[in-house]
C-alpha cells in the first residue's frame, strides 16, 4: 500500500465527522500492542507479515526487551471504506482519520491509562480469551465508564483456545459466553452502584436504561480476534458472508449469529433452544463461524494436510499462491489465509468507525460530565461551553493537555538527518525506511546467528532481535551524543482551531475560576504535530476534535494543563490517578560534581511522567517516588540515559512504616506508677507552664475512618469543599474523591467513636472536643481537649470560640511533631489519641527561685520590678513547651504496647496448577499470605490473591516468574498499612522463652528487625550487641 500523503490526513482532520479518537485498554499482556500492529500494517507502516510480531509502538528499547509497554504512544491512521447505501443500493467511498493511543496494561503505569482515556471518545477493551477478566480489566472498564467513553470489547487470543487448550468449537463457544458474561457483570456492577448513589441523593426516581452499556455480539460491539494470527471479526461480517448462502436478510442473521439459535438444514429455518426438541444441532455461531476457523487451524498448524488445506481455501473463497500453499512455514500460511478471509484491521476499523462516535457527537455527551467534575465548571464562559459541546472549529480554542512527552531533539522533524525540513511524504517514507532497515539488519543478524548454531533457517524472526537491531541502529546514529529533550504536550482539542504562533492561556491543574489570576499563564504555540508513534509530522493548524502534539509549553506546563484562547475557561483536570506512588528511593550522582545534571534530569522526569513524584528532603536528599519496581526501573533508565545523562546511584528502596499502640492483656506496668497509663506531666520555664496529658489508642473503627477519608477531611478543613485536590506533600497523595460536609464528618465520627470496646466513657462526646488531627493536620491521630474549662481551640466545633489558651499553638505544633515521627523509628503515628487534661500558666514563678539566676547575666530590670506577663512568658518559652510536650507524647506512646504497621501489597497471580506449589513457596518466604485461590473455570489456571509486605516485595515478580518458568506473573497493588502483631521491644522473660530463644531473641523479633533497619538508615541510635560471644572470640585470639 502506498504511503498516505500528509495532505490527506490534514484534510481529514478538518472534517470532524471523519475523525475517531480511540485508545486500546486491557490487562497487562492481553495483546494491545500486537493488535495495534495489525492496524499499522493496514496503513503500510509495517508489513502484514510482521504485524503482531514487531510491536512497533513499543518503541523503547526496554519495552521490547521485556515485552511490556511502559508509555502510551499515539499514532494516526487512515482508513477508507465503501459504505453500502441500503436505501438506493448505491455505495460511496468514505475516508476516516483514526487517532489511536496504545496504553500500557501493567499496574505500575496505570496513570498512563487515565491520561490516554481522557483524550479519546472510545476504547477498545481487550480481554484474553483464556485468562478472562483480570484485575486491570476491571480497572480499565471502570475508567471507560467514568470517563464516558464508548467501549468496544475485543476477545483476543482466541487462537489459544484452539492450539493451547485444544477445546472443541462448542466448548470454546461456551467458554467465550462465560467470559462475555463476566465482562458484562463488571459493567453491570458499575451501573448498579451509580444507580444506588442516585437513589440516595435523588428524590425523583428516574428510570435509567442500562441496555446500551452491555457488550453483545449481535450489537456489533464485540470483536473476536487473534492479534498474533492477524484475524478478527464481528458477527456482522459473517452475516455478510452467509446472507446469500442461507437466504436470510443480513439484519435478521446478525441477530441470531450469537446465542442459543440453531439452523435447521431441512426447513432452512432458525430454531431457538426450546423448539430444538432434543435434536442434536450446534448453535449457529459454532456451525458457521467457529467450525470454519477451527478447520483452518487444523489443516495448517495442528495436523498439516495439503489436500484439506486446498479444500478449505477453496471453500472460503480465498486466493493463495501455490507456492505459499506448499510452504513449510505453516504459521505464515495460516496468517495468509486469515489475512484474506478475516483481516483483523478491517474488523476493528469498521467497528470503530460505526460504533465509536465522531468527536462532534461524542463531545455533546461527554463535555457536560467533564465540566461537572471540573472545579467551578459551571463558571465557564457560555460561549466556550457552547463551542466545546458543538466541537466548533471556528469558536474559541479549548484543549486539554493530559501529559507531557519527552522527545529527543534529534527526533524532531526539523532536525531529521540534517536534511532541513523534510516534506511530509518523505517523513512518512522515512518511518517505513527505518523499519525496513531494521528488518534487513535483523534478518542478517538472524542468518549469522543461524550459521553459527546451524539451526532451522525458516524460524520466524523474533521481535526481540528486531528490537535489538532497531535499538542498535538508534544508538549508532546518535553515538551517545548528549542530546536535548524537547517536551511536547499530548493534547485533545475540544473546540477552535489551534495554529502555530498563537498566544494561548494555560490554566494549571490547581486553577479555580474563583481566583482567576492564580495558576494562569500565557504562552505562544511554537509547533504542532501529528503523532505517528515516535515520529512527528509538523502541522500549521489543527482543528477541533483531534489529538495533537503541542510544542512551546515547556516550562509553562508541568504535567497537565488546560488551554484556552480567551479568558473565562475552567480547568478540565481531575484525571484520577489510580495508583499512589509508594516505592521511594534516594538518588545521588556517582560523581558529586554532577549534581546539577541530576537535578535537571529530575525536573524533566517529573514533567514527562504523570505518576512520578520528586521530593527534596530536608537533609538535601533527592528522593523519587514511583508506582512500583518496574516503574522505578524505567525512571532510572530514563534519568541515566536521557534526562540527566550521568551515572546515578540509587539507594535501597525506602519503604514507609506507621507506628501505633495497642492495649493487650500483659502489658508492662506504667512507667509512672502514680499516674494512669500513658499520662505525663510537662513542666517548663521553672514550672511556670505545666501541661498534663495522656495518650491512648484510638478505637480501631475511628482510625480506619480517618485513614480512608483523609482526603475528604483535608479538603473540608481547608474550606475548599468543592475543590477536589490531589495534594503532593512529602509524597503522600490524597485523592479526595469522597467529599464530606462538616455535619457528615461529625456524625460519622460520633458513630465510629461509639464502637469503642474499652473505656467507653472516655470517648463520649469527644467529637466536640477534637482540637486537631495529625500529622500535617489531617492524619489518623487526634488531639483532644480534656481540660476542665475546654480552653483549647476546636476544629470541628460549630460555635464561634475565642482562642482562650496562650499555649494553644505550641501544643498543636508539638502534637504535629510527635505524630509525624514516632519514638520507634521516627515514622508517622497512626491511631493515637492525645488528651490534654490540664494546662496551668503562672506568670509568677511557682518556686521562690528567680527566673534568671546565672551569675554572669544581669537580670533584666523589669523582672526585678514586675513579673513577665503571661503573653511574654508563653512567647519566650514556646520552644521549650513544644519540645517537652512532644517528648511527653512520645513517652505516653511507649507506655502502651507499641506496634509497627507495614505497607502491604495486594497481589494477583494467574498460574497454572503445576506451578502453584512453587508460587506459594515464594509468597511464604516473603512473609506473605494467600487470601484466596480460585480456579478459572474452563482453564487450567488458578487465580491467587495474596498479601505481602512491600518491604519484602523487591524482586518478588522476578522471583515468581523464574520459579514458575515464566508461567505466572504477579500484579502488585498498594493496599494500605497493616499492623504487624509483635512488640519490637519484646524480649523473652519467662524461663521457657529464655531457654528457647536466648537472651535477646532479636533473630525472631521481626518487628525489631524492621525497626532497626529504619533507625540505621536514618542514623538513629540502634541498640545492639556488637560482641555476641566474647568468650569464643577470646579463645580464637589466643
Ligand atoms: N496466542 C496469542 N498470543 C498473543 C496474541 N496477541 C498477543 N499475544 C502475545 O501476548 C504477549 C503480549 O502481547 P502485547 O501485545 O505486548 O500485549 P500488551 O497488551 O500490549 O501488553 P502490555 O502493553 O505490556 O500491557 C506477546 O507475547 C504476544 O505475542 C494472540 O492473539 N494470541
Ligand atoms: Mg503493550
Amino acid at each position: 500500500m502506498a504511503p498516505i500523503s500528509a495532505e490527506k490526513l490534514r484534510n481529514l482532520q478538518a472534517t470532524p465527522a471523519c475523525v475517531r479518537n480511540i485508545c486500546i485498554l486491557a490487562h497487562v499482556d492481553h495483546g494491545k500492542t500486537s493488535l495495534s500492529d495489525c492496524l499499522l500494517a493496514s496503513n503500510g507502516i509495517i508489513s502484514q507479515k510482521m504485524a503482531g510480531k514487531v510491536r512497533y509502538l513499543d518503541s523503547r528499547e526496554d519495552e521490547q526487551e521485556r515485552g511490556i509497554t511502559m508509555e502510551s504512544s499515539a499514532i494516526s491512521l487512515y482508513f477508507k471504506i465503501l459504505q453500502h447505501n441500503s436505501a438506493d443500493g448505491t455505495s460511496d467511498l468514505r475516508e476516516y482519520l483514526i487517532n489511536l493511543i496504545d496504553s500500557p496494561g501493567h499496574i505500575d503505569f496505570s496513570s498512563e491509562v487515565s491520561t490516554a482515556s481522557r483524550l479519546c471518545d472510545g476504547a477498545l477493551v481487550l480481554v484474553d480469551a483464556v485468562e478472562g477478566v483480570c484485575s486491570q480489566t476491571v480497572t480499565v472498564l471502570r475508567q471507560a465508564y467514568l470517563e464516558h467513553i464508548k467501549p468496544v470489547l475485543v476477545i483476543n487470543k482466541v487462537d489459544r483456545l484452539v492450539t493451547e487448550l485444544q477445546l472443541t468449537p462448542l466448548e470454546a463457544y461456551t467458554h467465550m459466553s462465560k467470559v462475555l458474561e463476566k465482562v458484562n457483570a463488571v459493567v453491570g456492577s458499575f451501573f448498579a452502584s451509580e444507580r444506588m448513589e442516585q437513589d440516595v441523593s435523588d428524590d425523583l426516581y428516574t428510570e435509567m436504561d442500562d441496555e446500551h452499556l452491555y457488550f453483545a455480539p449481535e450489537s456489533n460491539n464485540v470483536i473476536f480476534a487473534s492479534a498474533i494470527d492477524g484475524w478478527g471479526f464481528t458477527v456482522q461480517q459473517f452475516a455478510v458472508i452467509y446472507e446469500k448462502k442461507l437466504g436470510m436478510k443480513r439484519a435478521a442473521l446478525e441477530k441470531v449469529l450469537w446465542g442459543d439459535y440453531y439452523f435447521d438444514p431441512k426447513t432452512k429455518k432458525v430454531l431457538t433452544s426450546k423448539s430444538l426438541k432434543g435434536r442434536n444441532l450446534k448453535p449457529i455461531f459454532v456451525q458457521f463461524v467457529l467450525d470454519n476457523i477451527w478447520a483452518v487451524y487444523d489443516c495448517t498448524v495442528m495436523n498439516r494436510d495439503l489436500e484439506k488445506t486446498d479444500k478449505v481455501v477453496k471453500a472460503l473463497n480465498v486466493k493463495i499462491l501455490p507456492r505459499d500453499l506448499r510452504s513449510k512455514d505453516t504459521r505464515s500460511l495460516l496468517t495468509t489465509i486469515f489475512n484474506q478471509w478475516l483481516p483483523l484491521s478491517s474488523a476493528v476499523l469498521v467497528t470503530v468507525v460505526n460504533q465509536i462516535p465522531a468527536p462532534v457527537t461524542a463531545q455533546r455527551g461527554r463535555i457536560p460530565a467533564i465540566l461537572d467534575s471540573a472545579p467551578g465548571g459551571d463558571m465557564i464562559d457560555p460561549a466556550i461551553r457552547e463551542a466545546m459541546l458543538a466541537c466548533d472549529a471556528s469558536g474559541p480554542v479549548s484543549a486539554f493537555v493530559s501529559k507531557m512527552i519527552a522527545i529527543p531533539e534529534n527526533d524532531l522533524p526539523k532536525h531529521k538527518r540534517g536534511a532541513g525540513a523534510a516534506t511530509d511524504a518523505e517523513a512518512i517514507g522515512d518511518i517505513r525506511e527505518r523499519v525496513r532497515e531494521a528488518r534487513e539488519a535483523a534478518s542478517k543478524a538472524r542468518a549469522e546467528a543461524l550459521e553459527k548454531e546451524g539451526g532451522d533457517p525458516v524460524a520466524p524472526p523474533t521481535s526481540a532481535s528486531l528490537a535489538d537491531m532497531l535499538a542498535q541502529l538508534d544508538m549508532t546514529e546518535k553515538e551517545k551524543v548528549q542530546h536535548k529533550e524537547v517536551m511536547i504536550g499530548f493534547a485533545r482539542l475540544y473546540s477552535g482551531t489551534l495554529s502555530v504562533g498563537q498566544e494561548i492561556y494555560v490554566l494549571g491543574p490547581k486553577y479555580n475560576p474563583l481566583f482567576p489570576d492564580r495558576y494562569v499563564s500565557k504562552c505562544a504555540i511554537t509547533d504542532l504535530y501529528l503523532l505517528m508513534g515516535r515520529e512527528l509530522l509538523p502541522l500549521d493548524t489543527v482543528p477541533s476534535g483531534n489529538v495533537v502534539g503541542i510544542g512551546g509549553l515547556d516550562g509553562v506546563v508541568l504535567k497537565s494543563a488546560t488551554l484556552f484562547s480567551t479568558p473565562g475557561g475552567v480547568n478540565l483536570a481531575g484525571v484520577n490517578l489510580s495508583s499512589a506512588p509508594i516505592v521511594r528511593v534516594a538518588l545521588e550522582p556517582e560523581r558529586p560534581s554532577e549534581l546539577p545534571e541530576l537535578e535537571r534530569g529530575l525536573r524533566l522526569l517529573n514533567q514527562a511522567d504523570p505518576c512520578v513524584q520528586i521530593v527534596l528532603q530536608e537533609n538535601g536528599e533527592h528522593v523519587i517516588l514511583t508506582a512500583g519496581e518496574l516503574h522505578l526501573e524505567r525512571c532510572l533508565k530514563d534519568l541515566r540515559e536521557r534526562f540527566a545523562g550521568v551515572e546515578i546511584h540509587a539507594s535501597e528502596p525506602i519503604v514507609p512504616y506507621r507506628e501505633s499502640i495497642v492495649r493487650i492483656a500483659e502489658m508492662n506496668p506504667p512507667k509512672n506508677s502514680e499516674l494512669p497509663r500513658g499520662t505525663s506531666v510537662v513542666s517548663v520555664a521553672g514550672a511556670q507552664v505545666a501541661v498534663r496529658l495522656s495518650v491512648r489508642p484510638l478505637p480501631a473503627a475511628v482510625t480506619d475512618f480517618l485513614v480512608s477519608y483523609a482526603g475528604a477531611i483535608q479538603a473540608l478543613l481547608r474550606r475548599g469543599v468543592a475543590e477536589v485536590v490531589v495534594e503532593e506533600e512529602d509524597g503522600e497523595s490524597f485523592a479526595a474523591t469522597k467529599l464530606l460536609t462538616l455535619d457528615e464528618l461529625r456524625e460519622r465520627l460520633t458513630e465510629e467513636f461509639a464502637t469503642a470496646e474499652y473505656a467507653k466513657e472516655v470517648w463520649a462526646g469527644v467529637v466536640d472536643k477534637i482540637c486537631v488531627f495529625g500529622p500535617k493536620y489531617v492524619g489518623p491521630n487526634v488531639l483532644i481537649d480534656a481540660t476542665p474549662d475546654s480552653i483549647l481551640r476546636h476544629t470541628l466545633s460549630k460555635k464561634e470560640e475565642p482562642n482562650r489558651s496562650q499555649v494553644n499553638e505550641s501544643i498543636f505544633t508539638a502534637f504535629q511533631f510527635a505524630t509525624g515521627a514516632g519514638p520507634l523509628c521516627a515514622e508517622p503515628m497512626q491511631g493515637v489519641a492525645v488528651f490534654i487534661e490540664n494546662i496551668e500558666v503562672h506568670p509568677t514563678p511557682v518556686s521562690a527561685a528567680p527566673t534568671v539566676d546565672s551569675e554572669n547575666e544581669q537580670p533584666a530590670p523589669d523582672t526585678l520590678t514586675s513579673p513577665p506577663s503571661t503573653v511574654q512568658l508563653v512567647t519566650r518559652s514556646s520552644g521549650q513547651i513544644i519540645t517537652a510536650t512532644r517528648d511527653a507524647i512520645r513517652a505516653g506512646f511507649l507506655d502502651w504496647s507499641p506496634r509497627l504497621l507495614l505497607a502491604m501489597y495486594s497481589v494477583e497471580i494467574q498460574a497454572p496448577a503445576d506451578v502453584l506449589g512453587r508460587v506459594y513457596g515464594v509468597i511464604a518466604r516473603r512473609r506473605g499470605r494467600v487470601a484466596s485461590e480460585e480456579m478459572k473455570e474452563g482453564t487450567p489456571f488458578f487465580s491467587i490473591h495474596a498479601i505481602i509486605p512491600v518491604v519484602e516485595s523487591f524482586g518478588f515478580s522476578e522471583d515468581i516468574r523464574k520459579r514458575s518458568s515464566g508461567a505466572a506473573s504477579p500484579q502488585l497493588i498498594f493496599a494500605g498499612f497493616e499492623m504487624l502483631d509483635e512488640d519490637p521491644f519484646w524480649v523473652p522473660t519467662t524461663e521457657e522463652e529464655l531457654e528457647e530463644l536466648g537472651e535477646t531473641a532479636d533473630k525472631e523479633n521481626i518487628a525489631k528487625k524492621y525497626m532497626d533497619a529504619v533507625r540505621r538508615r536514618k542514623g538513629l541510635f540502634v541498640e545492639e550487641k556488637l560482641i555476641k560471644n566474647a568468650e569464643k572470640q577470646r579463645t580464637l585470639k589466643k
